[in-house]
């Protein structure tokens, strides 16, 4: 299986099928092709019809968007625990799965993912500050209902879809709330968001307006 990703630094979509392959342990291929260019990066383009990353291969087939992926992933190692077990918290998962993946705008616009940016706060609008307050409800709500450290207990794809707001939330240093804190404390302490933000901060490549 191979996962094509873009930049580790900036790529909060490829972050997120990476981090949960590597979490459950299922061992991949992965080819980075770097968004460098000021129109996007014609490679990316040639790999992947759909023109965005991440992609999986899995022989001939190819699977774009990362949720996809997870979903995927889930199917084809059902053993792994990708979702929770119980049906009920599968479901939820799943919603605050789809709920990351089609919203919170405001906060994804203003505030882009960096792995390799200094905790420094930055102004940001209304509607990423309600965004941020939605994120503190559906993590303190479910960590409460779990008892953690992941928002179902072990790591799951829900987990992987808000990995990327997790680093968003602590480099623009936007929640102070105690739930927030420890899910930040639970994800960093995963080795493979060490070594995902590791090789990030190495990367040669800067993007301006993912400079903030
Ligand atoms: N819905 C897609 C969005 C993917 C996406 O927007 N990827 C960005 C990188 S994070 C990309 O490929 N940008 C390169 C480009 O637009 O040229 C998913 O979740 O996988």
């Amino acid at each position: 299986m191979k996962l094509i990703i873009g930049n580790k630094k900036y790529s909060s979509w490829s972050m997120r099928p990476w981090l949960a392959m590597r979490v459950k342990g299922i061992a991949f291929e992965e080819q980075l092709i770097a968004f460098d260019f000021p129109a996007g990066n014609p490679e990316i383009k040639a790999a992947t019809p759909a023109g965005k990353v991440p992609v999986l291969l899995d022989g001939d087939l190819v699977v774009w968007d990362s949720l996809a992926i997870l979903e995927y992933l889930a199917e084809r190692f059902a053993r792994a625990g990708f979702w929770p077990d119980d049906r009920a918290a599968r479901a939820r998962a799943r919603a605050m799965a789809a709920e990351m993946h089609s919203g919170f705008g405001a906060l994804r616009a203003e505030c882009p993912m960096n792995m390799a940016r200094a905790v420094r706060p930055i102004e940001v609008s209304d509607g990423a500050r309600r965004d941020v307050a939605r994120l503190e409800q559906l993590w303190s709500e479910a960590l409460a209902a779990s008892g953690g450290p992941f928002l179902f207990g072990d790591f799951s794809n829900a987990d992987a879809m808000f990995a990327p707001v997790v680093n968003r939330l602590e480099i623009y240093a936007l929640s102070t709330h105690e739930a927030v804190a420890r899910y930040t404390a639970a994800m960093k302490a995963l080795p493979a968001w060490a070594d995902w933000q590791a090789a990030g901060r190495t990367e040669p490549w800067i993007v301006d307006e993912e400079e903030i």
